[in-house]
Formats: structure tokens, sequence, C-alpha cells
């Protein structure tokens, strides 16, 4: 077991993040059922069983941006790297497994440390224990927090100056307001000597996307259904898994990507002593995953502070890596 120095300790009245998450998870799953239409946030498909499904969507023929992203990062680790002081802490933006860090830590030996900030507890214990067995050398400072809300770095390392990294086109779930103002608070956490590597999917043909969207093998379809298995486990709904259908398309007027969950019938469930009602083939719109030209992100970068001082993308143009400066970068 590894130790998560503040997040993690369960002293004062705080919950432990894994309780708080629940928590929030009952409360926004309640207003999502009760809103119109009904909606759920994303960012709940990731409790272990959806992490895992996660992790094989990035192994699908037809889900290009993981394996897109991770070729842009092995052959460009080098010139990126370039951009991070030493001793510089890196600070990565919902870790997941880790596995595209590990190509930028080959190419930084001097860092003060590494921390991973992800809202899987259980995930990043696990993770953070596998690199550790890999970079003996490095510090590894996990912090298992809900990123979007913002987080404090151990005060050991507060002096540092400071990286941050977000692959994964994990940017591309916010609306884009929203993407500013994590923007915004990414600067205010990594400060004004930061660097920051982002890792955006391209806007590009309708119909790749819609595949990477709607797997043959339905992994996608079980990703977007955990979300009702997890309030099944965790409170006991009685959502039927086989009444909602996976649905994704791309909707080009504004480069995303929605997922729904469509009732096949009307139904009524029981979630926490509530009860909802649903109509043959109303949606609960899970996700929105948006898509940006170079020039698109790089305008949404530069309205939250940001100058992307350079970019790096794969030959198809499939998916993009901004380097990010603060407009008022100094290296004193
Ligand atoms: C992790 C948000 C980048 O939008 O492509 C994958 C999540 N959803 N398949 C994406 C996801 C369905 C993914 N992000």
């Amino acid at each position: 077991m590894s130790s998560l120095p503040h997040a993690r300790s369960n002293h004062g009245a705080l919950p432990r993040p894994a309780d708080r998450e629940a928590s929030d998870f009952a409360r926004d799953l309640l207003a999502g059922l009760s809103a119109r239409p009904k909606h759920l946030l994303p960012k709940y498909f990731y409790d272990s069983v959806g992490s895992n499904l996660f992790e094989r969507i990035t192994e699908l023929p037809e889900y290009y941006p993981t394996r897109t992203e991770t070729g842009i990062l092995a052959d460009k680790a080098k010139a990126i790297a370039g951009f991070i002081p030493s001793g510089a802490v890196l600070v990565e933006f919902g870790s997941g497994s880790s596995a595209k860090v590990r190509l930028l830590l080959d190419k930084l030996p001097r860092l003060r440390a590494y921390v991973p900030v992800d809202i899987s507890a259980e995930f990043l214990d696990e993770e953070a224990a596998r690199l550790r067995g890999e970079f003996p050398a490095l510090d590894i400072v996990p912090v298992a927090a809900d990123f979007t809300t913002g987080f404090d770095l151990p005060p050991s390392l507060r002096e540092a100056p400071r990286a941050g990294f977000f692959p994964g086109s994990t940017i591309g779930n916010f609306e884009p307001p929203a993407a500013r103002d994590f923007l915004r608070l990414a600067a205010r956490i990594l400060g004004s000597r930061a660097t920051f590597v982002v890792g955006v999917d391209l806007v590009k043909d309708g119909r790749i996307l819609e595949a990477a969207y709607n797997d043959a093998a339905g992994v996608t379809a079980e990703f977007n259904l955990n979300i009702l298995a997890r309030a099944n486990r965790e409170f006991g709904a009685s959502f039927d898994l086989g009444a909602f259908e996976h649905r994704a398309f791309y909707d080009a007027e504004r480069s995303r990507i929605e997922m729904h969950l469509v009732s096949r019938k009307a139904q009524n469930l029981r979630v926490l002593g509530r009860s909802f009602a649903f109509a043959a083939g109303e949606s609960i719109h899970t996700e929105n995953s948006y898509k940006y030209t170079l020039d698109t992100f790089s305008t949404l970068a530069r309205e939250a502070g940001w100058r992307s001082t350079a970019v790096f993308q794969d030959e198809a143009a499939l998916f993009s890596v901004h380097v990010l400066r603060p407009e008022t970068f100094s290296v004193q």
C-alpha cells in the first residue's frame, strides 16, 4: 500500500475521497435524472470498473486517439521534454494508468517529483506502486482528487517550477467555457513559470469519429452503460441495463461527439427512494467529446491566459499535442 500524503488522510471531519465521490455521484445522479433533458456527468464513468473499461477502449482498433497520441509523444518526447526545466514537478491531471507519461519521464531524469492526480483512488494507488518499480529514483506523490475542482500540491513541492500534463483529449469533455475555466485553474495551480502539455483530439471526417465511439466489440457501449451499473452497485438503483441503448454521433456544427443512453421503452425507475419516469426513446445525455482545430484550441488557450508555443501532430492530422506557456511566461 502506498501512502497518499494529504488527500487521503482521514483525520478531520472531511470524508475520504471515495466517500465524497460516492455522495457527489448520488447528488449529481438525482439532479441529472430530474433535469430535462436528462443528463449525467462523464467524470462518473470512472469508478474502477469504468476505468478498466476505458483502458480496453484505448486498445480498440476504431479508437485512434490513444495510439495516435502515444505515437506523437514517443516521436517527440525529447522535444517536449526540452520545454520542461530540470528540478520541475510534473503534475498529471487525470492520470489513469499513467501510460503516456512514461514516455516523458524517460526523457526527464532531473524531475523534482511526479504528481499523478486522479479521481479513482484505488486505481491511483495501484498505478503509483507500479510506476515506483519502474522509476525507483523518482519521487512519486499521488493526489486523489477531482482535478476539475482544484487541489493543493503537497507543501514540500511548492517551491519548484511546475509542468502540467493533460493528455488524452480529456479537455474535450468540458463545454468550451468550462474548458477555459479549467485552463485558468491549471494556470493558477501550475504558476507563472509553467509548461502545460495538453493532448487535443482534432476535427476530422465524421465517419472516423463515429466509428471510434461505436466500436464493433461493444466496449464503448458497456463503458457508457457502466454509469447505470455503478448506480445499481453503489446505491441499489434498479436500472435494467438491457432496457437502455448506447448511442453516439458526431455533431459537426458543434464539433462534438455526443453519447447518450436511450431508453428502449417507457419505464419507471427508483433511485435512492425517488422515482423517475422514462418515455420510450428518451435519452440520458452522458458525454460530449469536443474536437478542435489547431487554431480553435490555440484561441481557447489564449482566452485562458496561455500561449501555444509549440504543437505536434501525427501525419494524418488525427490528434495534436500543444505545449502551452503562460502569456506572461518569463524564465525568472
Ligand atoms: C477520455 C474523454 C478523451 O472523449 O474520447 C471514449 C472518453 N468516451 N469513448 C473521449 C470516451 C467514449 C474519451 N476521453
